[in-house]
């Protein structure tokens, strides 16, 4: 059995803190307010979800990828912004100070954003540079013990309300993807500023906006990893962030397929159960059926990891499928519930929403595509 039985325990607290404390309430309040509560984050923090596979001498639990996912998903399956709280320190945002932070690095950037004391964003993208990552122009030149960054990123989740960001910048302009390093910055130093956060169409409530970087002194002891290595660093992380996009994936899907259930079994239509007519049933087998499919390829790209393997393409393959049948489930669901799944009072509006960027970020379905194919064609 690739999800052991203490998955199973770990996906009952995840379910049951989702249920009980991301209330219709509180994320109706979130969508009209752009903000997630504060007090949610400390329980989320307390409960152990943002350090779910940080080590325990970092304040985490030191748990597998697995146990990941299962959260990921449990969360997602209520909120989709809240999913995006539990996956920034475990993947995007810490995973690069996991892979490539020194113990000093991980000490003071890492375990604080464990405790929930602290917020750190991801800074990839740049208004040129999105699939072609290695073609940013953002740039770290050395300056004594110091190196000076000068860019643009844009659309960071998370960057107006996080403490310190992750930045890759180039250290060599003449050598492409190999001149790319990882720097870890304060968001408070001079030179750091914030663009305005976008108005999102879906997973409201984390602010994402660009982070400009006008001559930024950062010290040498901040560079993570080694000198030029910073894109394999980013190539790594966005593996283990795409088990998570495929995780969020699966838990709006699960929630979309069950309120789909459940209004096919109250609406009545011309006298019947609109469940019983063969285009509502034949839907929601069509849903069930390819759902399953995703959420055996998540938990195998998950336990690939767990077990050394070499998880790239899985991770693809995982955050591809699970998010393409996300946003056709979300479209299917919507249908089932008629003009009603049109309208802010049904889940399946937000659900709708909220997973239109799964197919985006972390990697659009055709740079999973790019990986995929490379793989099976290497010559
Ligand atoms: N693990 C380890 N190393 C990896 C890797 C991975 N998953 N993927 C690539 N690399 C390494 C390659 O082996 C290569 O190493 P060498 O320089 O030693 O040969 C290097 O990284 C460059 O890789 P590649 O040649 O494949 O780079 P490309 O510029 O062709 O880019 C894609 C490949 C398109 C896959 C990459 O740019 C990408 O993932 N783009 C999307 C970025 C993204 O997801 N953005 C979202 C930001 S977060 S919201």
């Amino acid at each position: 059995m690739i999800l052991t039985e203490q998955h199973q325990l770990i996906r009952k607290l995840a379910r049951g803190f989702a249920e009980k404390e991301l209330t219709s309430d509180i994320l109706d309040e979130v969508e009209a307010t752009g903000k997630f509560p504060e007090e949610i984050l400390k329980k989320m923090a307390k409960a152990g979800f943002f350090g779910i596979k940080v080590p325990r001498e970092l304040g985490g639990a030191g748990a597998d990828n697995r146990a990941y996912v299962i959260v990921m998903e449990e969360i997602a399956r209520v909120s989709g912004v809240a999913s995006i709280y539990v996956s920034s320190p475990n993947s995007l945002s810490g995973g690069p100070l996991l892979l490539s932070g020194n113990d000093e690095q991980k000490e003071k950037y890492l375990k604080p954003v464990v405790t929930g004391e602290k917020k750190i964003a991801f800074a990839l993208t740049e208004p040129g540079a999105g699939s072609d990552a290695g073609g940013m122009s953002t740039t770290a030149v050395r300056d004594g013990d110091y190196y000076v960054l000068n860019g643009r990123k844009t659309f960071i989740t998370m960057a107006p309300l996080a403490d310190f960001a992750v930045i890759y910048a180039k250290t060599d302009m003449s050598k492409g993807t190999r001149g790319i390093s990882a720097f870890v910055v304060d968001m408070k130093q001079e030179g750091v500023s914030c663009g305005k956060p976008e108005a999102k169409m879906g997973v409201i409530g984390c602010a994402t906006s660009d982070i400009i970087l006008n001559n930024v002194r950062v010290h040498k002891s901040n560079l993570l990893g080694e000198l030029n290595k910073g894109f394999i660093n980013a190539m790594k992380t966005l593996d283990v962030g795409r088990i998570g996009v495929a995780s969020q994936s699966i838990g709006i899907a699960q929630a979309a397929l069950d309120e789909s259930i459940k209004y096919a079994k109250e609406r009545k239509q011309f006298g019947r159960r609109i469940g019983d007519f063969e285009a509502i049933a034949f839907m929601i087998a069509d849903m069930a059926t390819k759902l399953k499919a995703a959420k055996e390829l998540v938990y195998d790209a998950a336990y690939l990891k767990d077990t050394n393997q070499d998880a790239s393409m899985a991770c693809s393959m995982a955050k591809y499928y699970a998010s393409e049948i996300c946003n056709e489930i979300c479209a299917k669901a919507v249908q089932i519930h008629g003009g009603y799944g049109f309208i802010k009072d049904y889940k399946v509006e937000r659900l709708y929403r909220d997973c239109r960027v799964f197919t985006i970020y972390e990697g659009t379905s055709q740079v999973q595509q790019i990986v995929i194919s490379r793989k099976l064609l290497k010559k």
